[in-house]
């Protein structure tokens, strides 16, 4: 035991080393991968025996070391080669029915052949793990990761050998108090690998990231800069952007930082033309392209200005709910089935919550043409006085802003839904706001606020909203408050003069249920409580837009009400299995009236 102690001791220490992921890789789909997707081998862990000890102390041989037996007498007690398997991407609670309500740690193994090449410098990377994630690589402790939405990768390029080599990752979604989100969500905990794991082979010095966007304000002036990364840190780029016939030099400083300015005659990325431009960064050392549109967003008074412009926001709320099959989406078919639906509703804009999706919703949304709103899961009730609870909401959104930062398709980055009044809660939030701020001058702030309600008379007037470019507010009239019949009478009074977003309405239906339109749960009730919400809506002068609740039912582990929810969230326009209630109809309608106007 004591030379356990020890043995672990040092692989502890060790490991402090790697303890960190590597700085974020971006646009990993236009650089040279290696898919880890697929069947990984699994042992579910709710004791978590293979990580600690009978003392409750982290192992020093514990299942990240991938054991076999050293001969007949040898005692090992797992084996990842005889285990079941899961495939990645994907949540582990749809694909094994003893898995539905799971919540713990399941190991994940992955053997692979590998050829190195002595001039690449490689990196593991994964789209996200929830809620965990500590990962090795033969063996060896690579760092840990907090946040289930979120990419992270780890330099491995002396560890990765020729020949094969094996990835243990201890994946766990057991809700914390002090998490983020916290113990209490609207939605389900899928956890596990849920999005793709990749290898990355990048040269010696490469282009690590970069922010390609219009400057505030203007539609024409286009700044931002490149970083390269590795020891050839000055250099000579080039950035061109053919279709608009431009071709810049830069040089890259001391730090591998190349700052961009200058001018461009382009045509703006809108809904009614999502143009994306194909952008080439090549340096002396490495090249990269992407496909990046260009827009301004900006407030005036009670308005947001596209382009200069006036637009109102026709939005739809998505969760990352798979569309027919359920299950954590995390697919380009997953996204294109969603986005198309919010198209066909007659959308301009959708709320992906509460959490960051998936890259590809913001891909194709950039394609398709709709503006998002993109969120971090502070959720709540979360611990507003806990150091470490805002230090991993501001990595989390550090890594949303670094994945997405150059997409078109997001105007407004949201900071927070339904969080309770207070000082300690508005500190945390002017934080967050800050920081996102800093990592990007572009886009607007928002957060779903809190609302008071006297009579028939909702007011705004969260403090939050003075730190706020745009105010989110849900409202449940006609499903948690107030009659449908009585929506209409209400009047709307707001303390700021700035933009609102009707963030979240809705009502809950179960697709073919029918009946009059005062009995829960109908097609009809959902119905008549959007045509009462349109009728008070279209009276707010200051409303710039709006995300109903939501686009497709989604899992919730708080709705079990047989028959009707059997823990789902009816509140959807379109059922589970793809089909259409009446209340889609209805807004629909209300929003082809808009585009025509
Ligand atoms: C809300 C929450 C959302 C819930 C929704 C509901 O206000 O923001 O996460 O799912 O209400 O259905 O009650």
């Amino acid at each position: 035991m004591k030379f356990l102690l020890i043995l672990s001791c040092i692989i502890t220490f060790n490991s402090l080393a790697f303890s960190q992921p590597y700085e974020l890789l971006t646009n990993v789909s236009h650089r040279k991968t290696i898919s880890l997707n697929g069947e990984w081998r699994i042992i579910i862990d709710p004791y978590e025996n293979g990580y600690y000890d009978y003392r409750y102390k982290p192992r020093g041989d514990g299942y990240f070391q991938n054991k076999k037996p050293k001969d007949k007498s040898d005692l090992v007690e797992y084996d990842f080669d005889k285990s079941e398997t899961l495939e990645v991407p994907g949540d582990w609670n749809t694909q094994k029915d003893k898995l539905f309500f799971y919540e713990g740690t399941i190991w994940y193994e992955k053997s692979f052949n590998y050829v190195k090449k002595n001039n690449k410098r490689i990196f593991l990377y994964f789209g996200a793990v929830n809620y965990s994630a500590i990962v090795y690589l033969n063996g060896i402790k690579l760092g840990e990761h907090i946040g289930g939405f979120t990419p992270f990768d780890f330099e491995v390029t002396n560890i990765i050998k020729s020949g094969k080599n094996f990835i243990v990752v201890k994946a766990d979604n057991k809700r914390l108090r002090e998490g983020v989100p916290t113990l209490n969500t609207d939605w389900w905990n899928y956890g596990g690998l849920t999005r793709g794991v990749f290898l990355i082979a990048e040269p010696k010095t490469f282009i690590q990231d970069y922010f390609i966007q219009l400057k505030k304000g203007s539609t024409d002036e286009i700044n931002g800069w490149i970083k390269l990364n590795g020891n050839n840190k000055k250099q000579r780029l080039t950035l061109q952007i053919p279709d608009a016939g431009v071709v810049k030099e830069f040089y890259s400083n001391n730090s591998g930082i190349a700052k961009l300015n200058f001018n461009a005659k382009l045509k703006l990325w809108s809904p009614k033309n999502p143009y994306l431009y194909q952008v080439k960064i090549i340096c002396e050392t490495d090249t990269i392209e992407d496909n990046i549109g260009f827009r301004s967003i900006e407030t005036k008074g009670n308005k947001i200005l596209l382009n200069g412009k006036p637009i109102f926001l026709r939005g739809i709320s998505i969760h990352e709910e798979a569309p027919f099959r359920s299950g954590r989406a995390y697919s380009k078919e997953d996204a294109v089935t969603l986005l198309t639906w919010a198209k066909q509703l007659g959308c301009n804009y959708v709320r992906l919550a509460h959490y960051p999706h998936n890259e590809f919703m913001v891909r194709e949304a950039d394609k398709l043409g709709l503006m998002v709103w993109s969120e971090i899961p502070v959720y709540w009730t979360i611990q507003w006085n806990n150091k470490g609870t805002l230090a991993n909401a501001e990595n989390q959104l550090t890594e949303m802003i670094t994945r997405d930062k150059n997409r078109a398709s997001i105007i407004i980055w949201s900071m927070a839904n339904e969080t309770p009044r207070s000082n300690e809660r508005n500190a945390f939030l002017e934080s967050l706001i800050d920081k996102a701020k800093n990592l990007d001058p572009t886009r607007l702030i928002t957060a779903a606020t809190e609302l008071d309600q006297q009579g028939k008379t909702m007011i705004i007037d969260d403090s939050l909203s003075n730190y706020l470019d745009v105010i989110g507010v849900n409202e449940y009239l006609g499903w948690y408050a107030a009659k449908p019949v009585d929506v209409p009478k209400f009047k709307w009074i707001s303390k700021f003069n700035k933009p609102v977003i009707i963030s979240e309405l809705g009502a809950g239906a179960l697709y073919s249920y029918h009946g009059d339109k005062d009995t829960r749960w109908t097609e009809e009730y959902q119905a008549n409580v959007y045509k009462n919400q349109i009728k008070m809506l279209k009276k707010i002068s200051f409303l710039s837009g709006m995300s109903p609740w939501i686009l497709m039912d989604f899992r919730s582990p708080r709705r079990p009400l047989p028959y009707i929810q059997d823990f789902w969230n009816r509140k959807g326009l379109i059922s589970n299995r793809g089909e259409k209630k009446e209340a889609f109809y209805v807004l629909q309608n209300f929003y082809n009236k808009l585009q025509s106007k």
